[in-house]
Parts: C-alpha cells; sequence; structure tokens
C-alpha cells in the first residue's frame, strides 16, 4: 500500500469527523498526520516493520493504531462506521471544488441542502448567502465549481480523448519494458463520444509497469489501481485506464478492452459454441481462431459484423490511402491563412492529388468574402499555380452561402464558371424547421451546388445542429445527385456517424473535407474518416476518392441531372 492511499483514507475520517462537527482539534490531529505522510521519504509499511511509525512527529497512538490496521487489512473499522452515519448524499456536494466539508455541512444545517441540484439552484437565487461565512465570491466560486464538475463528468468528443492518447501513448512507448501501447474501449472504435479512454499495453513485467503508471506526466491523481487495471484522472478531468499483459497475450485483451460490450458478448457465444477460447497475441489471431476475419474496430458494435467477418462479407472500409484530394478548402483570398501555393504544396505533402479552393463569397459577414470580379482575379493565380511543378492540383471552387431564401450569393455566370461549388448555411440559423429544410432543399435543387457543406451548422463548443429536418436533405441528395459533408473539424463533425450511416443507406454520397483554412488543417482528415468508417462507407461512396476528372464528371452529371428535373 503506498502513502498516498494512507493520506487518502485519513483525509477521509477527518472529512466525515468534520461533517458530524467533531472536536476541532481531533479532527487538526488527522490533518497532520497526512502532512507528514506527504513529507515523509519512506515507506508506511517499512516504518511499520521496523516498529518507528509513532516516531513520527504528529503521528500519535490513536492515528497510528488506524494506520496498521488500514495497511495491514486494506480496511478501517472506524471509517466504515463513520461512513455509515454521515449521510452519503453530503459528500456529493463536498465533490464541488473548493468547498470542503465544514462548508458543506453549514450547508446543510441552514438550508437541508444535500444534492449538486438543489445547490446549484440554491447559489443561483443567492440563498447560500444566509448561510454563515458564504459571501457573493464564494457563492460564485461554487457555481463556477459545480460547471466544472458537470464538464469533467461527462463524456467528451472523440477527438479530445484521441489527442490526449497521442501524449500518453508517446510517453507510454517511451518507458522501458513496454513493447507495445495502443488506444482501447470507445476512443478507439470512434464512438462520437469517449466516457474513459482506455489504454492497453504489453511489457514483460507488468507489475513493474504499474508501478510506473502513477508518475506518468499527464496523470493528476491515481484513482483506482483494481487488477490488472490502473485507473488516473488527467489534468482536464479525464478517467484513463490503463491496463498492462504480457506480450503473448495482447491480442485477446486488445479485443476484450476495445469491445464494445455487446461485440465482446456475442464473440464469447461464438467461441464457446465453437469449443474455443478468445487467446492470442494478435486480434488476427484472436478471430482467426474463430473463424472470422480481422474486424475494424469501428464496426465492432454487435450489429452483425461478426456474422459478416465469418462469411467473408465485411464492408472494404474507406481508408485514409483512398482520399485523393480534399474538396473543401480556403486560402487567403478569403478567411484562410495562405496563399493558394501554399496550401497546394501541403496537401501534396499529404498524399493528397489536388484540392478544390472554396473561398467564401462577399455575402458572409465574418470574413472577407470574393465578388464575382474577385473570382476572376483568383482564377487567374490558381492557372498560375498549376503551372508550377510539384504542388497538388488547384480546381477553382466557391464555398456559396445559401441565403435564407435559399438562394445563392453568387450570380449563375459566376458559378458556372466554377469547376465545383460547396454551399453552405452560415446566416439565419434558427429559423424554424420546416423553413430552414425548404431553403437547403431548393439549394440542393441548383445544378451549381455539387456539395452540401456544413450540414448541421453545429458547433461542437459553441451551438447544437439547426432544427433541419436531416433526413429530409439527406433524401434530397440522392434525387438530385450532390454530396453530403462529412466536416473533418474537430470543432465541427456536421455529420455524426449516426447521420453518416442514414446517408449511406439511403444511397447518398458522402465528401470527407477538412475545410482547412491553414496547412496543418488538413490533420483533421483522421476524424472525418472515423466517422465515416463508423457509417460503413467503403470508398466508391466517397466523392474525394475519386482522381480530378470524376470529380468534374460527377458535377457535370449533377448539372445535367438538376436540369432535366426541372424540365
Ligand atoms: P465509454 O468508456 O463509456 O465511452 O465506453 P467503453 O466501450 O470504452 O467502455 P469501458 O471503458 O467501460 O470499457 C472498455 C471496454 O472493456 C468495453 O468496450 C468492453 C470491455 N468491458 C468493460 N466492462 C465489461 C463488461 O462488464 N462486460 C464485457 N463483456 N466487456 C466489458
Ligand atoms: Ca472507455
Ligand atoms: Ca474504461
Ligand atoms: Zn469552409
Amino acid at each position: 500500500m503506498r502513502n498516498a492511499d494512507v493520506a487518502a483514507m485519513l483525509n477521509r475520517v477527518a472529512d466525515l469527523l468534520e461533517i458530524r462537527g467533531e472536536n476541532f482539534f481531533k479532527i487538526r490531529a488527522y490533518r497532520e498526520a497526512v502532512r507528514q505522510l506527504d513529507n515523509l521519504t519512506t515507506e508506511v509499511e517499512d516504518l511499520i516493520k521496523d516498529g518507528k511509525l509513532k516516531d513520527i512527529p504528529g503521528i500519535g497512538e490513536a492515528i497510528e493504531k488506524k494506520i496498521v490496521e488500514y495497511v495491514t487489512t486494506g480496511q478501517l473499522e472506524f471509517l466504515t462506521r463513520l461512513e455509515a452515519e454521515v449521510p452519503p448524499a453530503l459528500l456529493e456536494i463536498t465533490r464541488v471544488p473548493g468547498l470542503g466539508p465544514r462548508t458543506a455541512k453549514d450547508i446543510y444545517d441552514t438550508l437541508g441542502i444535500l444534492s449538486l441540484d438543489a445547490l446549484e439552484d440554491a447559489a443561483r437565487t443567492h440563498r447560500l448567502l444566509s448561510v454563515r461565512g458564504i459571501k457573493a465570491k464564494t457563492e460564485e466560486n461554487i457555481l463556477k465549481g459545480i460547471a466544472m464538475l458537470k464538464r469533467t463528468e461527462g463524456r467528451i468528443y472523440f477527438p479530445e480523448a484521441w489527442i490526449l492518447a497521442d501524449s500518453m501513448l508517446t510517453t507510454l512507448r517511451a518507458l522501458k519494458g513496454v513493447a507495445r501501447a495502443e488506444i482501447a474501449g470507445s476512443a478507439r472504435r470512434a464512438c462520437e463520444t469517449v466516457g474513459d479512454l482506455d489504454l492497453l499495453v504489453a511489457g514483460d513485467d507488468p507489475d513493474a509497469l504499474r508501478a510506473e503508471f502513477g508518475r506518468l506526466p499527464q496523470v493528476n491523481e491515481v484513482i483506482a489501481q483494481d487488477g490488472g487495471t490502473t485507473s488516473i484522472r488527467v489534468r482536464s478531468g479525464m478517467q484513463v485506464d490503463l491496463r498492462v499483459v504480457k506480450p503473448d497475450s495482447f491480442g485477446a485483451a486488445w479485443v476484450t478492452f476495445t469491445g464494445s460490450e455487446a461485440h465482446n458478448l456475442q464473440l464469447r457465444a461464438r467461441a464457446e459454441r465453437m469449443g474455443k477460447a478468445i487467446a492470442g497475441a494478435t486480434e488476427e489471431e484472436v478471430y482467426a481462431a474463430l473463424g472470422c476475419a480481422w474486424i475494424p474496430p469501428e464496426l465492432r458494435e454487435g450489429r452483425g459484423e461478426i456474422e459478416q467477418a465469418a462469411r467473408g462479407t465485411l464492408p472494404n472500409l474507406v481508408q485514409r490511402a483512398d482520399l485523393r484530394g480534399d474538396l473543401h478548402t480556403h486560402s487567403n483570398w478569403s478567411d484562410g491563412r495562405n496563399e493558394i501555393a501554399e496550401m497546394a504544396r501541403a496537401a501534396k505533402a499529404r498524399g493528397y492529388d489536388y484540392i478544390v479552393l472554396t473561398d467564401h463569397t462577399q455575402s458572409l459577414q465574418i470574413a472577407q468574402g470574393l465578388t464575382p470580379e474577385r473570382f476572376r482575379a483568383r482564377a487567374a493565380e490558381i492557372a498560375a499555380v498549376n503551372a508550377r511543378p510539384g504542388l497538388a492540383r488547384v480546381l477553382n471552387g466557391a464555398e456559396v452561402d445559401i441565403l435564407p431564401d435559399g438562394s445563392l450569393d453568387l450570380p449563375d455566370e459566376t458559378l458556372a464558371s466554377l469547376d465545383l461549388v460547396v454551399a453552405s448555411v452560415h446566416v439565419a440559423l434558427d429559423q424554424p424547421k420546416d423553413v430552414i429544410t425548404q431553403r437547403v432543399l431548393t439549394a440542393l435543387r441548383s445544378p451549381h451546388v455539387d456539395v452540401y457543406a456544413h450540414p448541421t451548422s453545429r458547433r461542437l463548443d459553441r451551438r447544437g445542429e439547426t432544427s433541419l429536418d436531416v433526413e429530409a436533405v439527406i433524401a434530397e441528395a440522392v434525387t438530385t445527385g450532390t454530396a453530403l459533408e462529412i466536416n473533418n473539424s474537430p470543432f465541427r463533425l456536421d455529420l455524426n456517424d449516426t447521420w453518416a450511416r442514414k446517408a449511406r443507406e439511403a444511397g447518398a454520397l458522402l465528401a470527407i473535407d477538412n475545410d482547412a483554412h491553414y496547412p496543418a488543417e488538413y490533420d483533421y482528415v483522421r476524424y472525418g474518416l472515423a466517422i465515416g468508417r463508423r457509417a460503413g462507407l467503403t470508398p466508391d461512396r466517397v466523392l474525394n476518392t475519386r482522381d480530378p476528372e470524376g470529380v468534374l464528371a460527377f458535377c457535370r452529371e449533377k448539372a445535367a441531372r438538376a436540369v432535366g428535373n426541372l424540365r
């Protein structure tokens, strides 16, 4: 047992005594013992063996006895009794950062408040001010603490989990004795949101590695050490579960720890029917032993993927290498940061053959937008860039605004001069459902609109989806031959995996676009790609897997069909 665990136990005893209004000196004695433990350079367990624990200043006989009981039995009867006596709900409000047990007790005594919701309500209506010692500033801090608690205890969108995983896996892989470290759980499956991050490590000496986890630079606190899993909390509040196994069972552990639970249950049932075990050093071996092809993690949701893997009919999901271009990019002709040539060079460096330059149009109020004249000037620069060797080819496009009445903010003549047009809603986002839906349907019927971008207009950090009837839009996209965009930006991800799957099932074509405003934003591609894979998209269902000629042919076909539909 670590000193920190003993300190946590003593702190909890002190908290509970405080809530009960026990003697001040008694409580202070526990707090003082915690301080002494924090400064200790030796292990408490060793001190107990040598009979030297009571030599430590601040640790009297009563506390010494409790420490010995806790270290030797893993439990403390006194603590168990205290916990049974204190209203457990009171402990709930002490979870608010900055709200100590003494204040919690005062709040309870004055207002009878036990729950976080009641506490928040009392703070908002300033009833907390009637509690002894609580001032306006305290009330403000309590509200902030509640907001933080809600944020850190909620789920996060998978890109944030991936960024944390990148950092932790880099640290883990650099540790001595780590043969392998990989992402698992819902984050590996690219679920839209992630409850906690799961990481799996392989090494010959799991115990030695476990001891290292608490010292990783990302760790704020170790929450639990339970069998093979160490749960830690990082500074952002996210929980990370770390599991270590020996290399020869890595494959089986990776399958199990990746989930989903439904997938695991079905896989186990299959193994039992076949009289086999879920075992293997690699995932491929695990699945092969059960007569299955390896299943991409994005499909492991227990939706029939195991039967498909057994029959050999899993979809051939779109991969990064299939994406040949980006259909939605910006330059410093509108609100992008870089010159066209820089965007084209960076695209080439990332393996794209082409980009469609889709600078904004004039009516966009948040950015410098192009007039028809400036589109003509930009076309000359595009031609010059395309004459240079070694760059991705630049197609001449625009991101047009769908105005509140469904019309587009460029004249037909300019629209007709462009290779590809993406259209999106940027203003009047709060229109009623039928109005905004008709507005978008009208735009999709235009012969010039090739890709409907930002389909739900959501901003993950700011606002939810508009009231748009997405299913009606999907149906119209199929009828008119318009592509729908999965926006790869981790702040947007307009179509989640559920919408993208509905679009695929309806027969729509999708675009996996970065909406890059500077080169580093091309790297957002992994997020949109993961959504597309979860939706079951194969390369033929993604417009930007085509070469430039294929994309231009798609645009011509769209125009011809729209004109036909109008007739
Ligand atoms: P989350 O964290 O809520 O976003 O979702 P997951 O899927 O990451 O769930 P988590 O972190 O509780 O566990 C990671 C994986 O471990 C999970 O996908 C499957 C496996 N697992 C955990 N608990 C159980 C269980 O009780 N039964 C089975 N069959 N598998 C489990
Ligand atoms: Ca998890
Ligand atoms: Ca977990
Ligand atoms: Zn854009």
